[in-house]
């Protein structure tokens, strides 16, 4: 059974504003007398589901039935899921699954099967169509802990699952579901052989499809998530992945916004105010109406696997996650939105043929070669199940039409994870396929090979281009593992006499002429000195692991560089290129095996290859560590040549994308021409000097991000294992800073590439109303869960415990005077300085941040008509991992008062705050020699 038409899920019922609810209730259920309830909509005491205070009970006993009434008002704020429950009392069957939701829809809507548009009743997925608006895809999610947190879950066999998940060591796996559905990484890395795969716990290349929900959409479509917590256990935080692909935080609040208006838009509205989310903490109880910018896809509108967890990493780890599927071709059984153009059915190679493509070329079956070979991984026989750098795709010669481009051999392997009939539909006798694939089997072979699908309108592999091998690692993307293989990394770039794939794209994810800041990112272990050296502790976390800028990495290791999560910046409009090597050795790590990769949030991107999580059937973006997988350069290569001579070549073919200065700023990227022993010839010659002894290797991936508006500070994370590696410190953050900045440092005004402290000089508004200039900048992140200490700041922490060693008063416990400065980061600005604390969690439970003596905006740029803010300002937010907020000091340093001095500033859960998590903003009155001024602002001397 399929989940779509699995009759075991929440019970997703609807109504529309202003309607009666009307609801016969019988009560077939043991164990007691049961009513049902809808939260948040208007009823009589008599009609409740429950019995609270001086109201009648009106539950039923087992056999009985009644009739229950609601009434959703007149109020278009009532649309969204309402929680369907028992009364109150029955908190032990409701965390076993006795709950559902009410979505209310705009007046006048009905409700539709995503698969026929035939009318339903009940359901997580439907196509809602409102009268006069358009229709829209809704996915009801209702996300839940499985029992209380005492319940041992069992297995399909009875058998108590671990608490302890033995391959990641996640906390109660198979305990965090939505819809009832739990796919913990337990179930799929216990596969035998599969100790290496944990980079691929989202793949449905290396595990199939997973048991969760996957919402389907068509590129474009109006969409409508409503998340809803019907658990009681603990808090969690929705995220999706996709970069463009955002909600508002108050849509009601933002008149420009309209769930409407999707499709490509390379420079969305930057809006009346609600601020952009792509995470959402909630309770038990909340919900929230995701309306997504853009529609499937995103404002880059891309196709393919859209993830979706909550982000607490051991919750995700332990079950709760799914994916989006978005394509661009139409697909069986997922009928079209009533009101939209049809999306082209695919075809396979051959169906290209007389089509003229986007660059201008007209396919004929000799240029066919040339259109489609760039767009798929470099041909080749992986020399084994971890060799991603080939796909062992092949032509059919002999068919009609030929050549016939055909993928992978099909799996036939007997795998329970992708042998059910999932939410994507099957191929009937090919457990591996999809529907819509048609086989064709070459001379010599023994099984099928599906042909490769197009999409007719363009030319490109129609989403998804894999299919699963199970225990295998997918390939890396197309040219050159390229950042962005389906949209393409620009716009429009013009065509040449030759067909060129890549030319003549709308949706190119930099547009052309947008300048492009390069970052050589590189993941290494380095040891993090956290807090300062006391008798008997050193204070340093011996396991530390960091990304860090290439140029800086020696600089890292040798000691002369502080480690800290990355800052780097880009400004709104800006293209971000980003090459990842991993130097982290198997050694280092948890269960010795130190793949990383990069996630970042918000930016647009191109899902298939950018998003850095290889979800569902995308491409390889995570990379092994280079020192050890891939060989070293056996003499110097420099600017002219076309020839590298390794210590092995053994692993390249021809064709092969091969990253030269493998973690140097140096790092070059070519193909492999031919390979001959242990010498390598390249197609295009080397641009830089490299030194013998430096890698060059496969393992490498470009990540391509365009910051299309002023979204303010981007959180960006390894994805592979952040249960052990958040902690130690692989985290980071892309802050988009107003058109026109440059960053400095404060000390030297140097103009810096990366770094925590910054000063940014600008023009253009940060905020209207706020800062409108240059202004200083601090990137904060509270990172939990450190070896050294439990809670930090940036890696770092000023234990109280160390403190009052030394003196026990706890009057002068934050004295500089008595303890000296803490060795937390330390902000330094002149009085009324402009300043922002950039800051984001990363932690396993909420946190708060306080800054005394200053107050800020949830919400920056919520504007009234006169263009000033209309938010209500705090000295405290709390957020949970993966939320954001960008701090804009009301006033500047020192408050509207300006006044000079040191002001603390803290993670306000108590422990935290005596684990270390704390520091300064130092405000200070008069010029000083090491803290440049800001442009135009002159400090008293
Ligand atoms: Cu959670």
């Amino acid at each position: 059974i399929g989940l779509r038409d699995d009759p075991i899920q929440p019970l997703v019922i609807r109504a529309n504003i202003g309607d009666c609810v009307e609801i016969n209730f019988t009560n077939n259920a043991s164990g007691g007398d049961f009513g049902m309830h809808i939260d948040g909509l208007a009823f009589d005491a008599q009609n409740s589901g429950d019995a609270v205070g001086r109201n009648p009970s009106s539950s039923v006993a087992r056999g009985q039935s009644r009739t229950y009434r609601f009434y959703v008002p007149e109020d278009d704020t009532f649309e969204g899921t309402h929680y369907v429950r028992p009364g109150p009392g029955n908190r032990d069957a409701v965390s076993h699954g006795l709950f559902g939701g009410l979505a209310v829809e705009p007046r006048g809507s009905t409700y539709h099967s995503p698969k026929d548009l035939s009318p339903i009743d009940s359901g997580w997925e439907a196509v809602i169509r409102p009268p006069g608006k358009k229709a829209f895809r809704e996915y009801v999610q209702l996300y839940h802990e499985i029992g209380n947190e005492d319940y041992d879950v069992v297995d399909a066999a009875g058998a108590k699952l671990p608490r302890v998940d033995p391959t990641t060591d996640s906390y109660r796996p198979g305990a965090r579901a939505i819809n009832y559905r739990s796919e913990p990484f337990m179930r799929r890395l216990e596969r035998p052989g599969a100790e290496d795969e944990k980079a691929h716990g989202y793949g449905s290349y290396t595990f199939g499809d997973p048991a969760t929900v996957i919402p389907r959409g068509y590129q474009g479509d109006p969409t409508k998530i409503r998340i809803l917590h019907a658990g009681a256990e603990v808090f969690h935080i929705f995220h999706l992945h996709g970069g463009g692909i955002r909600w508002r935080l108050n849509p009601k609040a933002d008149p420009l916004f309209d769930y409407q208006k999707t499709g490509l838009d390379k420079n969305p509205e930057e809006g009346a105010g609600s601020t952009r989310l792509d995470s959402q903490a909630f309770g038990p109880g909340e919900s929230y109406d995701l309306e997504i910018e853009g529609g499937a896809g995103g404002v880059q509108q891309g196709a393919g696997e859209f993830l979706f967890h909550c982000h607490i990493i051991e919750h995700y780890v332990s079950g709760m996650w799914g994916f989006w599927r978005v394509f661009d071709t139409r697909q069986p059984g997922l009928a079209p939105l009533p009101d939209r153009v049809p999306l082209p059915t695919a075809v396979d190679s051959a169906g290209l043929v007389g089509r003229t493509m986007p660059d201008g070329t007209t396919i004929t079956q000799a240029n066919l070669d040339d259109w489609i070979r760039p767009q798929l991984p470099p041909q080749g026989v992986p020399a084994d199940d971890q060799d991603a750098a080939v796909w062992d795709w092949k032509t059919d010669e002999r068919a009609a039409g030929a050549p016939v481009y055909l993928g992978e051999r099909e799996d036939r392997s007997a795998w329970a994870n992708y042998t059910n009939a999932r939410d994507t539909e099957k191929l009937d006798g090919h457990p591996s396929l999809m529907a819509g694939d048609a086989v064709a089997r070459l001379e010599g072979e023994t099984v099928d090979r599906p042909k490769i699908r197009f999409n007719p309108s363009n030319g490109r592999p129609a989403f998804p281009l894999l299919r699963p091998q199970v225990g295998k690692r997918p390939p890396f993307s197309p040219n050159k593992h390229s950042g962005a293989p389906y949209l393409g990394e620009t716009g429009n770039v013009p065509s040449g006499a030759a067909p060129s794939p890549f030319a003549g794209r709308q949706d190119g994810i930099c547009p052309s002429g947008a300048p492009v800041r390069t970052f050589n990112i590189v993941t290494i272990a380095t040891p993090v000195p956290v807090a300062k050296p006391v008798p008997g502790n050193a204070g340093v976390d011996a396991g530390g692991q960091i990304f860090v800028l290439a140029q800086d990495v020696e600089d890292v290791l040798a000691g002369r560089k502080q480690p800290e999560p990355l800052a780097i910046r880009a400004n709104v409009g800006d293209c971000v290129a980003v090459t990842l090597t991993n130097r982290i050795p198997d050694a280092a790590v948890d269960r010795g095996f130190s793949k990383t990769n990069l996630h970042i949030h918000h930016v647009q991107f191109d899902t298939q290859a950018s998003d850095g999580v290889s979800t569902g059937l995308s491409y390889e973006q995570s990379v092994e560590d280079y020192p050890t997988a891939d060989p070293q350069l056996a003499a110097s290569a420099g600017p002219g040549s076309r020839t590298l001579s390794l210590t092995d070549a053994s692993k390249f073919q021809p064709g092969v994308a091969i990253a030269v200065g493998q973690g140097t700023e140096e790092i070059e990227i070519r193909t492999v021409e031919s390979v001959s022993a242990n010498t390598v010839t390249l197609t295009e010659a080397l641009d830089k000097d490299h030194s013998a002894g430096h890698s060059a290797g496969t393992e490498f991936v470009q990540s391509r991000w365009y910051a299309d508006v002023l979204m303010d500070n981007v959180f960006w994370h390894d994805h592979v294992d952040g249960i052990h590696g958040w902690p130690k410190g692989l985290v980071g953050q892309l802050i988009v800073e107003p058109k026109g900045s440059t960053y400095h440092d404060p000390v030297t005004g140097n103009q810096i590439r990366s770094g925590a402290l910054a000063d940014i000089r600008t023009t253009s508004p940060l905020a209207t109303g706020q800062v409108e200039g240059s202004f200083r900048e601090l990137a904060l992140w509270t990172i939990n869960g450190n070896s050294v200490s439990d809670s930090t700041v940036n890696l770092r922490a000023e234990p109280w415990a160390n403190r009052t060693a030394v003196d026990p008063d706890p009057s002068v416990l934050f004295s500089s005077w008595r303890h000296g400065d803490p060795n937390t980061p330390l902000p330094r600005a002149y009085t009324g300085d402009p300043i922002a604390i950039r800051t984001i969690n990363v932690g396993t439970t909420l946190d708060t941040l306080k800054v005394d003596g200053h107050r800020f905006f949830r919400e920056n740029r919520f504007l009234d008509g006169e263009n000033r803010t209309k938010a209500t300002p705090t000295d405290t937010v709390h957020y949970g991992v993966s939320e954001r907020y960008t701090a804009i000091l009301d006033g500047g340093a020192g408050g509207p008062e300006q006044r000079p001095g040191d002001y603390l500033y803290a993670n306000g859960i108590g422990r935290r705050f005596r684990q270390g998590a704390w520091g300064l903003l130092r405000v200070l009155p008069r010029r000083v020699g090491d803290l440049q001024p800001l442009p135009g602002r002159e400090p008293n001397a």
